[in-house]
């Protein structure tokens, strides 16, 4: 048996943690810096560290290791020589060419992954892997640590059902070099202090309210949208996905009251007249909500152009708002006019979507420049600047048989801090959809509040 202290002190030698005044990646001011990094470089010390790590599962269940990018690459392999079970590694960013695999190895659908990390802290570089790692269809059970920061972190992952099993805690740390006269008792209270008041728990920093992202934005639409929410007390937009207009018609009239906005798939329609579309536009001034044409644009500018202007449909002559992929890149946005906000489509909510993270990241790049996008549709957290648009909510169904996944309104708040609950067939495909639509929007709204 490995002694842990022993290790530990072995280690600190390497420069692993300093003790001074460092700003940290959030901007914060820390008394300790932590960089386990130098482990690598001595031979002996990370082969102790994988057998302390893999010691700390006492009863292991996975098939397969994984070390979140990049400081726990090395100690992943280490204890996958160690212990003889594969290894497979997590890209930070896909190549761009050949497969674009975001996993590197050979595995199994259905298998359970352990994930090793060196320093957790609110536990978000974690999050980003397992939802790499589940999205490939591996399991993940049990994390392990190197270093826990005590800073929320390990709580939130145990809160989603993750076991993390951590070799030292930063109070640990603290014990050990003080006992053996490495840090002053000042330091000790200085690092204390700053343990105590200092969580960085990702589900504890509040949300912006509607009023604090209403400043913020410049586009009128994104403006008059927040101001609808805020006085309707509803972040609801219903998805009419019907095909008929009089059923449009007749739905808007009923549940108009309860949302900002009406999400439309004007191509779905087998009588679309202009009449139509003025008398929608008249039930939208009478009952303050916003036209939303869910058209997804997917191509080059010049068709996008056409296809927005012209056809039957005209919808630069009545929409409010439309959603865009970016997938044929940034110029492609430009031929929307000004009054129109435009969603684009950062991730989408279907199964097996390739609407990966660094898609993702990418999607936000090009909408965080460009003025006419007023913000994303996502299954995850945007920058406050932008808007967060979130369909596949429904508080009865998990999803369809056609790859749609469902999550309730509860759970698209509070871990994605939504701003915008995007509902379909829960309300226009229920018994009544006056009862649901008013369901929907307590709801948003209670989770809204709860978050802020
Ligand atoms: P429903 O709640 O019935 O699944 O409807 C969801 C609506 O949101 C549909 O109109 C769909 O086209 C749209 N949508 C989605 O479901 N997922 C996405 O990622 C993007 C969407 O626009």
């Amino acid at each position: 048996m490995i002694d842990k202290e022993k290790f530990l002190l072995k280690s600190y030698e390497l420069g692993i943690i300093k003790f001074g005044e460092f700003t940290l990646k959030s901007g914060i001011q820390s008394p300790f810096y932590i960089d386990l990094r130098p482990l690598a470089s001595s031979p002996s010390l990370l082969k102790e560290l994988s057998e302390l790590l893999l010691e700390e599962i006492q009863e292991p269940n996975y098939q397969l290791i994984c070390g979140v990018p990049y400081a726990a690459l090395p100690m992943a392999t280490a204890m996958s020589l160690e212990s003889e079970i594969p290894l497979i590694i997590k890209r930070k960013e896909n190549k761009g060419y050949g497969t674009k695999k975001m996993l590197e190895g050979i595995f199994t659908v259905g298998q359970t992954c352990l994930l090793v990390e060196d320093v957790i802290t609110s536990g978000k570089s974690l999050f980003e892997t397992i939802e790499e790692v589940e999205r490939e269809g591996l399991k993940v059970k049990d994390i392990v640590v190197v270093l826990d920061r005590e800073q929320g972190g390990i709580e939130l992952l145990n809160e989603k059902g993750y076991k993390v099993h951590k070799l030292f805690s930063i109070q640990n740390v603290i014990d050990i070099l003080y006992k053996n006269n490495l840090l002053k008792e000042k330091e000790v209270l200085k690092i204390k202090d700053f343990l105590n008041g200092n969580s960085l728990a990702i589900s504890k920093k509040p949300r912006l309210k509607y009023e604090e992202k209403k400043e913020l934005q410049e586009h009128p639409v994104a403006k008059k949208l927040l101001s609808i929410a805020i006085e309707k007390k509803s972040n609801l937009i219903a998805s009419l996905d019907v095909t008929h207009t009089s059923e449009i018609l007749d739905l808007a009239k009923k549940i108009g009251d309860y949302v900002v906005a009406i999400k439309l798939h004007t191509d779905i329609l087998t009588d679309f007249s202009v009449d139509y579309i003025n008398e929608l536009k008249s039930i939208a001034q009478e009952k303050n909500f916003l036209l939303f044409e869910d058209r997804k644009f997917g191509d080059i500018g010049n068709t996008q152009q056409l296809q927005f202007e012209l056809g039957i449909y005209k919808i630069s002559d009545w929409a409010d708002l439309i959603t865009s992929h970016v997938i044929a890149g940034e110029n492609s946005l430009n031929v929307f006019s000004e009054n129109i906000g435009v969603v684009t489509i950062a991730e989408m909510s279907s199964k097996g979507t390739l609407t990966d993270v660094t898609y993702k990241q990418k999607a936000i790049q090009i909408s965080e420049k460009n003025s006419k996008v007023i913000g994303c549709v996502a299954q995850s957290s945007l920058p406050d600047s932008l808007l967060l648009f979130t369909p596949g909510v429904n508080l009865d169904s998990k999803g369809d048989s056609k790859g749609q996944q469902f999550n309730t309104p509860e759970k698209v708040f509070r871990e994605y801090y939504t701003d915008f609950i995007i509902v379909g067939r829960g309300i226009y495909k229920s018994a009544n959809p006056v009862e649901e639509a008013q369901k929907y929007r307590e709801e948003g709204w209670r989770f809204y509040e709860a978050t802020l």
